[in-house]
C-alpha cells in the first residue's frame, strides 16, 4: 500500500492516478493537510496527514499497513523563501520524521529533489548527477539534506530510498507550487484566456523543464526498478531545457497572434540564474532505462489542447 504525503500538490493527484490504474484504487491513499475537492475526496482513499506529526504518520502507516511511502510535502523555492522557518520545518524536520517512520517500518521511500538543488558553484551546462551542491534557497538546501540524509539512512539502517532530481514539472489540470518555474505553466493558460502573458523571468533564461506525464511515470519506473539496478540513490532525469522566449515561439506556431512581455521578478530571475539550465541523466538512462517521451513541440501541443479544450467546455457550459 503507497501513501502520498503533500498529495494535493501539482504532482500528488495524477501521481494517485497513475498508481491506483496500477495497484488498484484502495491501495493508494493519497493525503495532505488541507481538504480535497469533491472530485478528489471520491477519486479514492484520502485521509488527514501531517508530517510534522510524528503520531499522526506512525498511526496512518500502522493502520494501513503502508509498504511505500511518496513523500511529496514541501515548500518550493520561491514560497520557501518567503518563509524561511516553516519551510526549514516542513522540508526538513518533516523529512526526519518521514525517514524515521520509513527505517522503523522498512518501508520503500521516494522523496524527490530537485533542479533546485544545485547552485551557482555548480556546473550550469550541463549539470551532472554528482558534482558541487551549494543551493542558495532554503529549498535547495533541504533537499541536498534530504539526499544526503536518505543515502545515509540507506547505507546505515538499510533504508530503501530513491530520489529524482525533477526539472520544472509542467502540468495541463493541476496548478504549480509557487516556485521559479511556475511561469511555464501559466504561460499556455494566459495564451489561451487572453493571447497575451507577462513573463516574469527574462527572455533568455534556460531552464530544465519535463511535461507531468513523464516525470510521474519516471516517478513509478524507479519506485518498481529492482534495487540491483540501481547504482545511486539519487538521480537527474531530464526532458528539454528552453527559455521564455524560445517557448513563446513555439506556442505562436500555434497561436500566430501570441504575445510576451517580461516584467522581472527579481527573486524568481536570482534563484533561476543559480541554477541548472541543462541537466545530464546519463545515469538514469544506463542503470533503469530512463527516457522522455515529451519534447518541447509535443508538450506545447499537448497543454494547449487540454487547456484549450478545458475553456471551451466552459464556454459551452
Ligand atoms: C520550483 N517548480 O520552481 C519547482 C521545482 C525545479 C523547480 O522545484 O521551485
Amino acid at each position: 500500500k503507497v501513501l502520498i504525503t503533500g498529495g494535493l500538490g501539482q504532482l500528488g493527484v495524477g501521481l494517485a492516478k497513475l498508481l491506483r490504474k496500477r495497484f488498484g484504487n484502495s491501495n493508494v491513499i493519497l493525503s495532505d493537510i488541507r481538504k480535497p475537492s469533491t472530485q478528489v475526496f471520491h477519486s479514492g482513499p484520502f485521509i488527514y496527514s501531517d508530517i510534522l506529526d510524528y503520531k499522526n504518520l506512525r498511526e496512518i502507516v500502522v493502520n494501513n499497513r503502508i509498504t511505500w511511502l511518496v513523500h511529496y510535502s514541501a515548500l518550493l523555492s520561491a514560497v520557501g523563501e518567503a518563509n524561511v522557518p516553516l519551510a526549514r520545518a516542513v522540508n526538513i524536520t518533516g523529512l526526519h520524521n518521514i525517514l524515521d517512520i520509513a527505517a522503523e517500518h522498512g518501508l520503500r521511500l521516494f522523496v524527490p529533489s530537485t533542479i533546485g538543488a544545485f547552485g551557482p558553484t555548480s556546473p550550469r551546462n550541463p549539470t551532472p548527477d554528482l558534482c558541487i551542491q551549494r543551493p542558495r534557497t532554503i529549498y535547495g538546501v533541504s533537499k541536498v539534506h534530504a539526499e544526503l540524509m536518505g543515502e545515509y539512512y540507506h547505507h546505515r539502517y538499510g533504508l530503501d530510498f530513491r530520489c529524482l532530481r525533477y526539472p520544472g514539472i509542467i502540468s495541463a489540470d493541476s496548478q504549480p507550487g509557487g516556485g521559479t518555474t511556475d511561469y511555464a505553466v501559466a504561460i499556455f493558460h494566459d495564451a489561451i484566456k487572453s493571447g497575451k502573458f507577462e513573463c516574469n523571468l527574462k527572455p533568455d533564461t534556460r531552464l530544465p523543464m519535463m511535461y507531468i506525464d513523464d516525470c510521474l511515470r519516471a516517478t513509478l519506473e524507479i519506485m518498481e526498478a529492482p534495487a540491483d539496478q540501481l547504482s545511486m540513490r539519487t538521480y537527474n532525469i531530464n526532458a528539454m531545457s528552453f527559455t521564455p522566449e524560445e517557448l513563446a515561439t513555439e506556442i505562436r506556431k500555434q497561436l500566430p497572434d501570441f504575445e510576451i512581455s517580461y516584467n522581472l521578478d527579481q527573486v524568481r530571475q536570482a534563484i533561476a540564474d543559480s541554477w541548472p539550465m541543462n541537466f545530464d541523466d546519463n545515469n538514469a538512462r544506463n542503470d533503469w532505462g530512463w527516457k522522455h517521451d515529451y519534447d518541447l513541440p509535443e508538450l506545447v501541443t499537448t497543454m494547449l489542447n487540454y487547456i484549450g479544450s478545458e475553456s471551451r467546455i466552459a464556454r459551452a457550459n
